[in-house]
């Protein structure tokens, strides 16, 4: 029996139950044929590219929860004996997560590459067309990006598929992967429009595609690849988003939160852009009443856990390790916003607050986004979840930039400069004024500079979902695990859950295999021309 659901293969049908991002109603059914004939068309043609972005198996969750918490950052604290999930590193070729990204990118990718092949179908505004155009380049660029840094070698598709009834698609090298990559989101990066134009952080702006490229550069110098020209373009695409000015670091000190920091996130929680800083985000909105459009995501729900409705259902279990802790300084407010002193103590109709002893530190939780600031009335339900994830922000951007510069040309001023910019905000004094208690240590050594940059990546962009590929292309993977493991050996994790995390960490440090995700068996039985990767 043929499949429905090939991978490779997948039409954008059944596009429903979602808002899209262009508030734009999806269609139910759409072929070549009867479609594409007008600008409304195609807006709702990339509404269904940007779709996957929203799905489970990418920004809902997925990338930042199953497949990117457990790290030196974090751990999942279980509460079953039979739990056994990617986050734990315990995951075949059939597992569901590893099978649903791969297909949610194929399908961005299909979707793309039809709205591209029929761009010039509909009689419109040239301009506007471009900005479809260059968007639907950058989302199929961004879907492969996704790919190739978890699979390596992956079929490159920049046509739509024609013939259903054969699949023997061939894996590209991962080098000329990147290389499309490059070239589409470059053709993008002149068509689309600025951040200040669109006015929000869900459509890629020119910025938001500069900050992508800088990430592609970056992973393409480190390992695999290795291309260390890359760090060059790394630096001029950084220069760019700085360059700009459209992009700033959000400094308003919030005597409440007690931090400027921690409003980035209480803005995602209440669905409030913050485009200067918040450079693309995937959209999760709940605060309508068309369910038909609802888009939901989990960003909060992952969060402080707690039973009580107004105070916000949520069950995330993720926990610091006591590294991530410690790297936090005194003086630096963000330690006590990503990682919460207290917690809810909290049953169906009540929730009160609880500290944390002074010297428990395993069991404190990731409250980078907490469910209470989300405006929902008068509860937030369980399913009620509406809160933005940030897949690129400026301090992120601030932090390529003085890794690149210090590759090249070492700590030089414009290393610090860029560096010092988040640290000062992160002490809660100016941005722009050399503060000795929140600047790095001056006259680093180059090495002792990167590894200062590798620290204030984990500080600063903790949970975000970018510390396991920021590993990998480190070349550090395996031997950061390692010693997390050797740490929670050492710590007061209770029994079953020690097990279970020393299990996880000695299986992810035990084979190389876990630098790359195994192809999904769905696409092995139906691909003839696909191959598995080493030791899966
Ligand atoms: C974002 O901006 C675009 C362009 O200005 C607009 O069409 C779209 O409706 C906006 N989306 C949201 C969710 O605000
Ligand atoms: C400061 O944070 C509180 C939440 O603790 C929020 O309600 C308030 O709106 C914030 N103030 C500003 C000016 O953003
Ligand atoms: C949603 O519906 C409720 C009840 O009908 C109404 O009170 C509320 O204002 C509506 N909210 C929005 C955002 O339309
Ligand atoms: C939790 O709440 C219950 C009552 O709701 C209370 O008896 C108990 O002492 C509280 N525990 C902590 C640690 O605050
Ligand atoms: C471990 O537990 C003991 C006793 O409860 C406590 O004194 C110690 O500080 C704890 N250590 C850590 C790292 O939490
Ligand atoms: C430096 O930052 C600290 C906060 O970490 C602050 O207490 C101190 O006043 C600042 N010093 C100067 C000279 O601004
Ligand atoms: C954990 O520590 C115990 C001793 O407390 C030791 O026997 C065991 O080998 C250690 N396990 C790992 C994985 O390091
Ligand atoms: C795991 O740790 C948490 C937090 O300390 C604890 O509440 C839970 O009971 C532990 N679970 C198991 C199975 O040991
Ligand atoms: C904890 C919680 O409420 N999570 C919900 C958030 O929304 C998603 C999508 O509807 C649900 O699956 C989660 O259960």
């Amino acid at each position: 029996m043929k499949r429905i659901l090939t991978l490779l293969l997948i039409v954008p049908v059944a596009l429903i139950s979602c808002k899209s991002v262009l508030d734009t109603k999806p269609v139910d059914v759409v072929t070549p044929v009867n479609f594409y004939n007008s600008e409304n068309d195609l807006k709702s043609a990339l509404a269904a590219a940007y779709d996957p972005l929203d799905n489970e198996y990418l920004y809902c969750s997925s990338l930042w929860y199953q497949l990117g918490i457990c790290t030196d950052e974090a751990f999942y604290q279980y509460s079953s004996n039979s739990y056994s999930a990617p986050m734990f590193y315990q995951y075949d070729y059939t597992n569901a997560y590893i099978t649903g990204l791969w297909q949610q990118c194929y399908m961005g990718i299909e979707r793309a590459n039809l709205l591209i092949a029929n761009i010039n179908k509909p009689v419109m505004d040239s301009t506007r067309r471009q900005v479809i155009y260059g968007e639907a380049l950058f989302l199929r660029a961004y879907y492969h990006f996704l790919l190739v840094s978890n699979w390596g070698d992956v079929p490159l598709k920049i046509t739509p598929t024609t013939d259903v009834n054969s699949i023997s698609v061939p894996r590209t090298p991962s080098k000329d992967v990147y290389a499309q990559v490059i070239k589409d989101m470059t053709a993008a990066e002149g068509k689309v429009s600025t951040s200040t134009a669109i006015g929000n952080a869900s459509h890629i702006s020119k910025t938001g595609i500069e900050a992508v490229l800088a990430r592609v550069c970056l992973y393409m110098a480190g390992y695999p690849l290795r291309d260390e020209s890359k760090y060059a373009d790394a630096l001029i695409w950084a220069n760019k988003v700085q360059a700009s000015g459209e992009h700033a670091l959000r400094t308003t000190y919030n005597s409440t939160t007690n931090s400027a920091y921690s409003q980035v996130f209480i803005n995602e929680c209440q669905d409030i852009y913050d485009t200067k800083e918040c450079i693309w985000e995937a959209d999760f909105n709940l605060n309508n009443n068309n369910t038909a459009y609802w888009e939901y995501g989990k960003v909060g729900t992952m969060s402080l856990n707690c039973v009580n409705l107004d105070t916000g259902y949520a069950g995330g279990n993720i926990r610091t390790t006591i590294k991530l802790y410690n790297l936090y300084k005194p003086g630096d407010l963000r330690r006590d916003w990503n990682i919460a002193p207290f917690y809810f103590n909290s049953t169906a109709t009540t929730a009160s607050r609880a500290n944390y002893a002074a010297t428990d530190i395993i069991d404190r939780e990731n409250a980078k986004w907490r469910r209470y600031y989300e405006p929902l009335s008068p509860s937030k339900q369980q399913y009620y979840n509406g809160t933005n994830f940030p897949i690129i922000r400026y301090s992120d951007v601030l932090l390529m930039l003085a890794e690149a510069e210090n590759h090249i040309n070492g700590p030089t001023q414009v290393a610090y400069d860029a560096v010092n910019q988040v640290r000062r905000r992160a002490y809660g004094v100016s941005i722009t004024t050399p503060n000795t208690t929140a600047d790095l240590a001056s006259n680093l050594p180059k090495d002792m500079f990167q590894q200062a940059i590798m620290d204030e990546r984990a500080r600063e962009l903790c949970f975000e979902g970018l510390r396991k590929a920021d590993l990998i292309r480190w070349g550090i993977f395996s031997s950061t695990l390692s010693a997390i493991n050797t740490e929670i050996n050492a710590s007061n994790a209770s029994g079953a859950n020690k097990t279970r995390w020393t299990l996880g960490y000695i299986t992810a440090t035990s084979s190389s295999k876990y630098l790359l995700l195994p192809i999904p068996s769905l696409e092995i039985n139906i691909n003839k021309a696909m191959t598995q990767n080493p030791g899966w």
